[in-house]
């Protein structure tokens, strides 16, 4: 059927006591790996597992910990046939997962956060997200002023880039992700989702994670209805507007959405899908 460019979903499984969206609920390695089978089922082709939360004012488990978190739920996806990524800013736990398994890195933060990760990535061969955060180069709950946003998110993830080529890794490993809520207010979100086509345009496949996000727990198209102020509806309650988004995002040539509830997306894409190949 002729129809708009596949865009894959990245099912969630956070194995963290304090995730903002999932905190606690998938700590049990069985309960994640169940869980990780149900997105499958769902539609995910790709099953996102994180052993560390980036919730501001989160304690950073140690590298064991987090091992000790991730690793049983990645290999046991892996030895299933599932594509596994593993969300994590530390080599030596993207390296076991990646013996374990894992077909992707998923790293928030660039490559920033550790600098093995590079040589690590290019010696592998895995494929790698690199998503745009300025967090760790500040202050982490630092408030971020941009001029234009998708601009220097592109030219912030280029540099990125180019630092991660000339470690070694290849073009063909590398993901770009712009990070919403990352730095970023809700406006910037906003703005980076209306112009996510400039980044889709740096010619990498692009992966877009709203779901659940602050941003999308404050919505109103009418000035004055949800003033600043107003009380964020629960995350749980956010899955219609992910789902808003990631079809957006797929419309604006997406590789992959990174959603918590794949049902909400999935329909939402295949809306569209279904659109794309009916009436000629
Ligand atoms: N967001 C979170 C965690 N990991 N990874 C990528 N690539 N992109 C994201 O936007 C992203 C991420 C935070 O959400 P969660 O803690 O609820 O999973």
């Amino acid at each position: 059927m002729p129809g708009a460019a596949h865009t894959a979903i990245m099912g969630v499984v956070n194995v963290t006591p304090d995730s903002f969206s999932d905190g606690g609920r998938w700590l049990d390695a069985d309960a994640a790996v169940a869980r990780g089978q149900e997105l499958v089922a769902q539609g995910a082709e790709l099953v996102d597992v994180g052993g560390e939360s980036t919730r501001p004012g989160s304690t950073r488990p140690t590298e064991q910990e987090e091992l000790d978190r991730v690793l049983p739920v990645v290999s046991a996806l892996a030895q299933r046939g599932y594509a596994v990524s593993v969300d994590t800013m530390r080599a030596g736990v993207a390296e076991a997962a990646v013996e374990a398994g894992a077909a992707l890195v998923n790293d928030v933060s660039g490559g920033l956060g550790d600098a093995r990760m590079g040589p690590m990535i290019a010696a592998t061969g895995a494929r790698y997200v690199v998503m745009h955060w300025r967090g760790l180069l500040t202050d982490a709950t630092a408030t971020h002023h941009y001029d234009d946003v998708v601009a220097e998110v592109c030219s912030e993830l280029s540099a990125r880039v180019d630092a991660l080529l000339h470690q070694g890794v290849a073009t063909e490993q590398l993901v770009l992700d712009p990070g919403f809520g990352f730095s970023k207010d809700a406006d910037h979100n906003w703005s980076l989702l209306a112009g996510l086509d400039r980044v889709v345009a740096l010619g990498l496949p692009v992966l877009v994670g709203t779901s659940r996000k602050r941003f999308l727990g404050r919505l109103s198209s009418r000035p004055g209805v949800a003033p600043p102020g107003a009380e964020l509806t629960p995350p749980e309650q956010r899955d219609a507007a992910t789902a808003a988004t990631s079809l957006l995002a797929a419309q604006a040539g997406a590789w992959a959405v990174r959603v918590h509830e794949v049902p909400p997306t999935r329909d939402a894409l295949a809306v569209w899908q279904l659109t794309q190949g009916a009436g000629r």
